[in-house]
């Protein structure tokens, strides 16, 4: 049967428009099952030369330099938005209102105030969404939400998660400007916080439920820099360094730290759950392995095992190799495309929606509120 085509009108060509574009053009291969296929039909960023460079490399049909005009063209079905943070919303309200599908890049807004405008657009329209929460798709993350969704771990009593970098400690790296704009408050939003907490967030809340209330600390160690557009030295904006507990609805406690000042850690994502019967942990460093423990075992052989994600009836992974083979990170960007493309066969949201994905950003607010105020900030009132 002939698949059905989904035009892609990808805007900015950054680190992230390589990795979605990479799903866009692998997903048909390793998923044939899927009705639709997509087509990238038109890749948008403001300067000529380098959205033609990125076309030819990544073989867009068409370029663009100006996203109202991506957004207007009536061979676009779907619009991703691969731009720095403050694109976001109106990016998305205007596809939206031209009845466009919208994957949006996380997090899905700088403020909880610019995410309601956009989950307000996306229902009035009825469009299909999505928000790029791609570690949800790695087998091994996958699977932990197997496991806890299964009741193996009993109560939960721990939630704690980490992400870990340290690229930004050098005073001289600036604010502004092609992959530094995430130093620019104007630009993110937050720092990490909005940048790294969010993913933990998004995987916390899918894999334990929602938070109810939280105490957090930021910091910005590194006062001043040069912004690339002034060339001016300016304050910076940004939390550097965030570090927040939490209350769960299943009365479980979370703690999350994130920064930017971990030297010799480059992008250490890792989460533990302890439950009454289980607990399990998980690093993206080895991302397809997840570490189980089970106090059920007969004693003599009880201990953390490692299970390591490839086998054909683990998630997603009968569509790769053969079992024992191991998969990357380029592979959570081809299972959300996939994700995506099932949805409008079945007609189940891809989470996360942006009204899911909202909830990140309800408690990221409250986070960087509860820091600047020094108190406990409830997520109700958010
Ligand atoms: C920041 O360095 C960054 O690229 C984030 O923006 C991504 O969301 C994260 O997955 C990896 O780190």
């Amino acid at each position: 049967m002939a698949k059905k085509d989904l035009r892609i009108g990808l805007v900015g060509v950054g680190f992230m428009g390589r990795t979605h574009t990479n799903g866009y053009k692998r997903v048909s291969d390793f998923f044939p099952d899927l009705q639709t296929r997509p087509v990238l039909k038109a890749v948008c960023s403001r300067t000529a030369a380098t959205v033609n460079a990125f076309a030819e490399q990544w073989g867009y049909e068409t370029v663009e330099t100006d996203w109202k005009a991506l957004i207007a063209r009536n061979d676009i079905d779907a619009v991703d938005i691969c731009t720095p943070n403050n694109m976001h919303a109106e990016i998305a309200i205007a596809a939206a209102e031209a009845g466009k599908m919208i994957l949006c890049e996380k997090p899905l807004s700088r403020t909880l105030e610019e995410g309601r405008q956009m989950v307000a657009a996306i229902e009035k329209a009825g469009v299909n969404n999505t928000v790029w929460y791609n570690y949800r798709r790695l087998p091994a993350v996958t699977l932990a939400k197997q496991i806890v969704d299964s009741g193996k771990l009993g109560r939960i009593f721990h939630y704690r998660a980490n992400f870990l970098q340290d690229w930004t400690i050098n005073a001289n790296v600036p604010q502004g400007g092609q992959g530094t704009w995430r130093l620019d408050v104007d630009a993110a939003g937050s720092g990490v916080t909005g940048d790294l907490l969010a993913h933990c967030i998004d995987t916390a809340i899918w894999l334990n439920g929602s938070i109810t209330d939280v105490s957090a600390v930021t910091e910005t160690f590194i006062k001043e820099r040069v912004h690339q557009a002034t060339g001016a030295m300016q304050k910076v904006g940004i939390d550097d360094a965030c570090i927040f507990h939490c209350h769960f609805d299943n009365g479980s406690l979370g703690l999350f730290e994130s920064t930017r000042y971990a030297r010799g850690h480059k992008a250490l994502y890792t989460f533990e759950i302890n439950g009454e019967h289980a607990s399990m942990r998980w690093d993206l460093h080895d991302l397809n392995k997840l570490e189980y423990f089970d106090h059920r075992d007969e004693s003599i052989v009880r201990g953390w095992r490692t299970i390591h994600v490839t086998d054909g009836d683990q998630p997603y992974m009968d569509k790769w190799w053969v079992p024992g083979l191991s998969i990357g990170y380029e592979h959570s960007f081809v299972h959300q495309v996939a994700d995506f493309l099932k949805s409008l066969e079945t007609g189940e949201p891809c989470s996360p929606t942006f009204k899911e994905a909202l909830e990140t950003q309800r408690v990221c607010e409250a986070v960087l509120d509860s820091a600047a105020a020094r108190s406990w900030k409830n997520i109700n009132a958010y």
